[in-house]
């Protein structure tokens, strides 16, 4: 868990796999690298299992680009088909069972810091909507509650993907799916709304179709959790499979899906404000200038 444990053991080079050299010698690793520089250097995660054109793992990609310091990065998942790609990454994965990964965060993310004191070392959870919002919902909840200082980001495709197509807690009302034949019979969870009132410093929702902003919230997301609080993402990350997408209509359909029902929204806490202000540089949140006094008599 530092730039040590992906440098060469001296002596060694010469042995290790060209992928390997790649990733030592052109990775993210102590550098700033950006979803704009894609192509130009090795990523974290590059190969997978996962079904083509699964814009979930479009979602993870970009992620990964975006957390600010991979080699102080530790992810946390579930069963699901998100893992299948994280487990894939040049970054630290811990498996639990399904649902605990709050849980297994909360405890991770606490000795991290008796640990290592004051260096940051981020605690990022990724996990499907079942995992989050069904069977891991009250370990999710009380993670938030007791303000435990890492990023929940929920990989919300709507279904239980992996296991061929029940619907979750995130599904639609009315949906249809190979394993709910008589459609959802009831509405969406509200989880922003309940991330709010369990007192979440930042929540964001966002597709996986703008880089840039998938970018910014994961960006905000494990910086504020490093000293404010919880933090949580909710991605719309479709499932093709279980809703029959045509792989090339993926990210059409997440525009489409944006522009119907998930918007982007932000919400920052104003000590999350203060705080990415002051220690981070954000200059969105500084106040803004009050606007000049009307001059009596002018239009
Ligand atoms: C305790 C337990 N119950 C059930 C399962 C079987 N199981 C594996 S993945 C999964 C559903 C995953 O759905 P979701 O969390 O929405 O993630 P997705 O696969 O859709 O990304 C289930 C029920 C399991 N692994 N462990
Ligand atoms: S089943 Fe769905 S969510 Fe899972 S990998 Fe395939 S397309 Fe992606």
């Amino acid at each position: 868990m530092s730039l040590d444990y992906v440098k060469f053991s001296s002596g060694f080079e010469k042995f290790m796999p060209k992928e390997y050299r790649d990733m030592v010698e052109h990775g993210p690793f102590g550098k700033k690298v950006s979803v704009s520089q894609m192509g130009s250097f090795k990523e974290v995660l590059e190969e997978h299992p996962m079904c083509a054109g699964c814009a979930m793992t479009l979602f993870i990609r970009l992620a990964m680009i975006a957390f600010p310091n991979p080699e102080d990065t530790i992810t946390v998942g579930t069963a699901g088909c998100g893992r299948l790609a994280i487990s894939q990454a040049a970054i630290p994965f811990v498996y639990g069972n399904y649902g605990d990964q709050n849980g297994v965060a909360s405890g991770l993310s606490r000795g991290l810091r008796l640990r290592f004191g004051d260096k940051p070392k981020d605690v990022v959870v990724m996990a499907g909507d079942g995992g989050t919002a069904d069977i891991g919902f009250q370990q999710v909840l009380h993670s938030w509650f007791r303000k435990e200082r890492f990023t929940t980001i929920m990989l919300d495709n709507e279904v239980y993907g992996n296991t061929g197509g029940q619907e979750s807690g995130m599904t639609n009302r009315g949906a249809v799916l190979k394993m709910a034949p008589l459609g959802k019979k009831f509405e969406k969870m509200d989880m922003v709304q309940m991330a709010k009132v369990a007192g979440c410093a930042y929540v964001a929702t966002v597709v996986p179709n703008n880089p840039r902003r998938v970018e910014s919230v994961i960006k905000k997301a494990v910086l504020i959790a490093r000293e404010v609080g919880s933090t949580y993402i909710q991605a719309y990350t479709s499932c093709n499979i279980e809703y029959a997408i045509p792989t090339d209509k993926v990210m059409e359909d997440a525009k489409t899906v944006e522009n119907d029902r998930y918007a982007f929204s932000e919400y920052v806490s104003d000590e999350a404000k203060q705080y990415l202000t002051e220690r981070y540089g954000y200059k969105e949140y500084l106040p803004k200038p009050a606007a000049p006094a009307s001059i009596p008599g002018k239009a």
